[in-house]
């Protein structure tokens, strides 16, 4: 049990508080109830009996949905509230210590005034509800120095959805008390307190939203949203933008990245990790069904990778999470058959999809046709007649890894697995080709650091605009960008050259004249993925462009595709006449980071200049 003696309960607390050996967690859970009132306080253990009181009283309360147990077992849908169904970036801050150190790129507030806002937002926040302790960590728990953290939260979605995305509970306490760990302190609050004898809402939030973080003190914040990034604190804030400051100071990286590991033909094995922005591909190329005859892709992880050299001068790249909480709009039975048997295996949290008229889930893409009856994600009547669609567009699944098919043993070393290839891509109907390759790592980087793409339903805010994205890590990188970029660079220097993974670029999203997908995509990215590792093992043609190295269309393997030649052409081709206008808007994007972005990639873009003439 996780519950030890010495610090149970702290005057005038709830009396429901149990306790830890662990000095520093017990002080600080002490000093947050004290602060946000709740009524009781639980202690997460991550147990299946937790896990089935959770989602009972989930169901109880209204907020969730069982689904038939034969179509979906022990699984549930919720529906949010409709102003609160994606990140808020621009209400998600850095607060370093100086404005500089968090960079153009994120929002900042000095840190003592971010602290007294939050403090006056969090005071009395829990009142009427159960404050939930989750112990967790991020990545193996037999790692060399375990990532732990704790997050506080008066969600009980929170708390079912941390079960499935992060390893929590008793084992995890238990380790962090024995070896006296550090943890980063996470504290989430729907920021809806209740009065006595006030009525819940199924999905309480507040219209104030914060989403904070202190890269120095190494803690996070964040209030007024229940949605995925916003309050599952081990994901996006801490895996990525707590942790990219901590791989900054021990000199590796934390990376919105897939890990796919490929066998070829020979038996010879690769690993790809891929960076693209949300809602542009990462879990279904994780999940990729390989098109092309001898060839199998395991996965080893969909959102996130943490990424270290090893002692031989490569690069190991580990997944820290334990769920998928992926795109639904797009998941079917034709285009990743392997989610779809993932969640098909249940115990599965669906957030804002349709629901039909036999207690089975739906949304836009998992079947041709539509059901002629379903409830949409709002809780209304939906008919394929319906002029919106039944699922709102960032609607989610969140499923144990351990459900794919597809998972590679190597998710479980704690070690990770050794990189070939490392991908960055977009969302871009033009100019940007189906791939290109990195001349070397500085270019790499500077193709990486100039990565655009058109946004997406993932966070609130215009779809569709193309904005630059570094790495697929703009709203993730929690500290400077320019600096971020030397690290890259750094990083890359201390390789061995024979070791050091090749970068290319990817765009799976460019359009003919007419709108429609010139590349088939999906699985048939098996073929893009074959010439990409065959040249990081020193194989295969490619010939040289402006922009990088790009296959002539005869060096990818083409066979049995149904797609006609001549789009395959025009996907690959390089427009000196789009790139030349893309010049000034890559200079002013450079620019825009400011004095810290390391002078190498301005020459990147003379350089791309002088050769596009
Ligand atoms: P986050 O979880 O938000 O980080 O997203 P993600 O990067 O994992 O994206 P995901 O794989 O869920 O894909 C998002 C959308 O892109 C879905 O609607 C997919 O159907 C679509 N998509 C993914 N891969 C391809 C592809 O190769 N071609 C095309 N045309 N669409 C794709
Ligand atoms: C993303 O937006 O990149 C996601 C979903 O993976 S969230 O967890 O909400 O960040
Ligand atoms: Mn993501």
């Amino acid at each position: 049990a996780p519950a030890a003696p010495s610090a149970r309960t702290a005057p005038g607390v709830p009396s429901r508080l149990e306790g830890t050996s662990h000095a520093r967690l017990a002080a600080w859970v002490r000093e947050v109830v004290e602060l946000v009132e709740p009524a009781a306080v639980r202690w997460a253990d991550g147990s299946e009996q937790e896990w089935r009181a959770l989602t009972d009283e989930l169901v109880a309360a209204g907020t969730a949905i069982r689904l038939d147990p034969q179509r979906k077992p022990d699984s549930y849908l919720v529906r949010s509230d409709p102003g609160d169904v994606a990140r808020v970036e621009d209400r998600t801050f850095i607060c370093s210590r100086t404005r500089e150190e968090a960079g153009p790129t994120n929002n900042w507030v000095d840190p003592d005034e971010m602290r007294a806002e939050l403090t006056g937002l969090f005071r009395g926040s829990m009142r009427g509800r159960t404050l939930h302790v989750i112990p967790f960590v991020m990545g193996s728990l037999r790692a060399e120095h375990p990532m732990f953290g704790v997050e506080i939260t008066d969600s009980p979605y929170v708390v079912a959805s941390m079960h499935v995305m992060a390893t929590v509970g008793a084992e995890v306490l238990a380790q962090m008390e024995r070896t006296d760990a550090d943890f980063v302190p996470c504290l989430h609050s729907v920021g809806a307190p209740l009065e006595p004898g006030q009525q819940d809402v199924p999905w309480p939030c507040s219209e104030t939203k914060r989403i904070v973080h202190f890269p120095e003190e190494r803690s996070v914040w964040s209030y007024g949203s229940g949605y995925g990034g916003n309050a599952l604190l081990g994901k996006k804030c801490y895996a990525l933008r707590i942790a990219s400051v901590i791989a900054r100071d021990e000199g590796w990286l934390a990376e919105h990245m897939l890990v796919l590991r490929l066998t070829d033909p020979a038996g010879e094995v690769h690993h790809v990790a891929a960076a693209f922005p949300s809602a542009c591909g990462k879990t279904n190329l994780a999940m990729l069904q390989t098109t092309l005859p001898g060839w199998t892709a395991e996965t080893v992880g969909d959102d996130i990778a943490w990424i270290r050299p090893d002692a031989r001068g490569g690069l190991r790249a580990t997944n820290p999470e334990a769920g998928l909480f992926g795109v639904a709009p797009g998941t079917g039975w034709s285009t990743n058959p392997t989610a779809m048997r993932a969640v098909a295996a249940g115990r599965s949290i669906f957030t804002n999809v349709a629901l039909t008229d036999d207690g089975d889930v739906w949304w836009e893409g998992m079947t041709d046709e539509p059901p002629a009856h379903l409830v949409d994600w709002r809780g209304r009547d939906w008919t394929p007649a319906s002029d919106e669609p039944a699922a709102h567009p960032n609607s989610r699944f969140c499923t144990p890894i351990h459900q794919l098919p597809s998972l590679a043993a190597a998710y479980e070393d704690p070690e990770g697995v050794p990189l070939s290839a490392i991908l960055v891509g977009g969302r871009r109907r033009t100019t940007v080709p189906l791939v290109v390759e990195a001349r070397d790592w500085q270019h790499g980087v500077f193709l990486a650091a100039t990565l655009s793409s058109e946004t997406t339903a993932a966070a609130t805010g215009q779809v569709g605009v193309v904005r630059r994205d570094p790495v697929a890590m703009l709203p993730f990188i929690g500290y400077d960008a320019g600096d971020y970029l030397s690290h890259w660079l750094r990083v890359g220097e201390g390789l061995s050259p024979e070791r050091r993974p090749k970068i290319f670029c990817v765009n799976w999203f460019r359009r003919g004249d007419d709108g429609r997908f010139l590349w088939p995509g999906f699985g048939e990215n098996t073929r893009v993925l074959a010439w990409v590792v065959g040249r990081a093992a020193g194989r295969g043609d490619a010939r040289e462009t402006p922009v990088g190295l790009v296959p002539p269309v005869d060096a990818l393997d083409l066979r049995g595709l149904e797609t006609d030649p001549d789009d395959v052409r025009a996907a690959l081709a390089v427009d000196a006449d789009e790139w030349r206008a893309e010049l000034p808007e890559v200079g002013a994007w450079l620019d825009a980071l400011g004095p810290t972005v390391p002078a190498a990639l301005h020459a990147e873009h003379e350089e791309l200049a002088r050769r596009l003439g």
